[in-house]
């Protein structure tokens, strides 16, 4: 298996107006990637589930982008299909001519009990699209926090911070929690393009 839809996220950089902001959405399958930029944009432009026969099977299978104006600025958000789908990063990956992109959010499930994907194992990924800065670019945003007690999200919270993304917070990411509303996904984008 090869990350052929890495490309396809080049491709996009590429070909994207010059001022916009580009936001790239990633994460295991069913982080909630789609749900964030539906969100985000207010509207349900990109298929997402629950799917009417329950269907386990990812949804987002290769790379889409939408593109948002807001307040006179443009961006441009790209949703890829799971990490944990594919095993391995390849010579596929074009390092040379990468355009990079402005904020790569990264979903994590809070409701999951076990981590068995680790984002830093994605690290070669962050880095083609996000550049040699790529941890003050991400945010890594827990989802699905409805579905835990407060008790255990504070404690799989202070997992994350600690041990799990404790190198990346030490290179400037960022750890927050999505609530599914509109003006979240906003101040989640926002955090990194004001701080830029
Ligand atoms: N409770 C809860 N459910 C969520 C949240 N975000 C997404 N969902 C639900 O989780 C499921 C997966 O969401 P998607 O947005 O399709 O996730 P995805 O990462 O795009 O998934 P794939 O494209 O299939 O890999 C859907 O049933 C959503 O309605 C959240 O923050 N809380
Ligand atoms: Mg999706």
């Amino acid at each position: 298996m090869t990350w052929k839809w890495v490309k396809n996220v080049q491709n996009v950089l590429r070909g994207k107006q010059k001022d916009a902001t580009v936001i790239i959405l990633l994460g295991p399958a069913g982080s909630g990637r789609s749900s964030f930029i539906n969100a985000a944009i207010g509207e349900a432009k990109l298929r997402c589930g629950p799917m009417p026969d329950n269907s386990l099977a990812p949804v987002t299978t290769d790379v889409e982008s939408v593109h948002f104006t807001r307040n006179q600025k443009e961006y441009v958000f790209i949703d890829t299909p799971g990490l944990d789908l594919e095993e391995t990063a390849t010579e596929l990956i074009d390092k040379a001519s990468s355009k990079q992109a402005g904020v790569l959010i990264y979903l994590h499930r809070l409701s999951d009990p076990r981590v068995t994907i680790h984002p830093e194992e994605y690290d070669r990924i962050f880095k083609v699209l996000g550049g040699s800065g790529w941890q003050a670019k991400t945010v890594v945003a827990t989802t699905m926090l409805v579905m835990v007690d407060g008790k255990t999200a504070a404690e799989r919270g202070a997992q994350l911070r600690d041990n799990l993304l404790s190198n990346m917070i030490a290179g400037g990411t960022r750890l927050d929690s999505f609530s599914g509303t509109k003006e979240d996904a906003w101040r989640i984008v926002d955090m990194v393009v004001n701080s830029g």
